[in-house]
């Protein structure tokens, strides 16, 4: 599995290219659908996502709704793009009067000045149009059909709301993917706990208020990925490793950690590593999981636990000081229309990103030009597994 995306923030669409994709999997678009209108979901949004209704068209690689194995071509139109489409025209010149909007007084912590002194851009605005997480749309369709894929090989998972600023929430680390799927469809903040969502939605008020932002960290939950997928032979086939990469590659985030992450790091060996033990019906397990479903670079059949940590939106609307690029004259950055917070399409996009990773390194692994291949294969790998 390989995926690419193009399209600007308010060019006239998002196109994906995913291939690698067995043949014979049944697409279900209205779960992509209803996996769009998550993402643009959550309370903390700005006034853009009034204007977006996120769907997918397939005009590749799918043939009655069955994949042929192809590689798929997927679109997502961007409705704003009525709104730019002089300024964002892919086509026609630059002149005088499409070339409204200039962007000239970078924002600190986005991709701005730096992109623009990459690729030589004097108006920013070329550089913010891709730097957008509006890129992440595509990224969480594609994800969905992989996560489509894994759903037919028994696997599932799900990312939720950890924490937003300073607020922990709690959590509890015995519940299942489906529990956890039911209980953060109850709030528009996509956590575990209804009675912290009230004080929440007030923070982010206040802050939105105060003209700021706010970032958070959230949790994965992958169960069911079956034991040795990655490698312990070479630094880039560890599949921690692979997920690292993938999740740091979202916009904003941070920091990755997997299962105890950095807090390992202040225990003894005893109290990290988890134990071995051996069923005569379910095969090989661990009794505790504080290394999130890794060894070695390797899953180890226990569930896959990651975080990762958002930093707040760099767009303020009590801009921080910069530098007009044009000037040179020390000036407030520019304010552009955003997001309070954007912690909880966050954890949707987290979790599609590391679907399209597992999914990757399951195709890899085992013969996948044929979905019932496929799963004849993954099961009796797991077979000689629990028979090890
Ligand atoms: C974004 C700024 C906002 C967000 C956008 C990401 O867009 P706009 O500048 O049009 O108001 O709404 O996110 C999306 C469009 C999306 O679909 O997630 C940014 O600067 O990254």
């Amino acid at each position: 599995i390989d995926y690419v995306t193009a399209g600007e923030s308010h060019g006239p669409q998002l196109t994906g290219i995913l291939s690698g994709i067995p043949a014979g999997l049944k697409l279900d678009l209205a779960a992509i659908n209803a996996e769009l209108t998550q993402r643009q979901g959550g309370f903390g949004r700005g006034n853009r996502q009034k204007i977006e209704h996120d769907v997918i068209q397939v005009v590749g690689g799918v043939r009655h709704g069955t994949t042929l194995g192809s590689p798929l071509a997927l679109i997502i139109q961007n409705h704003d793009y009525q709104h730019w489409s002089k300024i964002m025209n892919p086509t026609t010149p630059n002149t005088s009067s499409n070339n409204l909007r200039q962007i000239t007084r970078p924002r600190p912590g986005h991709a701005d000045l730096v992109g623009g002194m990459k690729y030589g851009h004097r108006d920013l605005r070329n550089v913010l149009e891709r730097s957008s997480a509006r890129e992440t749309a595509m990224r969480v369709a594609i994800g969905n059909i992989c996560q489509q894929l894994l759903a037919q090989l028994d696997i599932h998972l799900v990312g939720y709301v950890q924490q937003i600023g300073p607020h922990q929430i709690t959590n509890d680390p015995n519940l299942s993917v489906q529990q956890i799927r039911e209980l953060i469809q109850q709030n528009d903040l996509r956590i575990l706990d209804q009675n912290s969502v009230a004080s929440l939605h007030e923070l982010i008020l206040q802050t939105k208020r105060n003209g700021d932002t706010l970032g958070g960290v959230v949790n994965v939950l992958a169960e069911n990925v079956p034991a040795g997928l990655g490698s312990y032979t070479s630094w880039n086939t560890k599949l921690d490793g692979r997920l690292a990469g993938a999740v740091m590659g979202i916009n904003a985030i941070k920091g990755v950690e997997i299962g105890a992450g950095f807090t390992a790091a202040q225990k003894y060996g005893s109290q990290i590593m988890d134990e071995i033990a051996w069923h005569p019906d379910s095969g090989w397990t661990r009794l505790s999981n504080h290394l999130g479903g890794f060894e070695g670079g390797m899953t180890n059949g226990m569930p896959i636990v990651l975080k990762a940590a958002m930093k707040p939106l760099p767009t303020l609307y009590r801009p921080l000081r910069s530098v007009d690029i044009k000037t040179k004259i020390a000036q407030k950055a520019q304010v552009e229309r955003s997001d309070t917070t954007a912690i909880v399409p966050a954890a949707i996009v987290v979790e599609n990103v590391v679907a399209i990773e597992i999914a990757k390194v399951i195709t890899e692994t085992f013969a996948s030009s044929n979905l019932n291949r496929l799963k004849q294969e993954l099961a009796s790998y797991r077979e000689e597994l629990r028979k090890y």
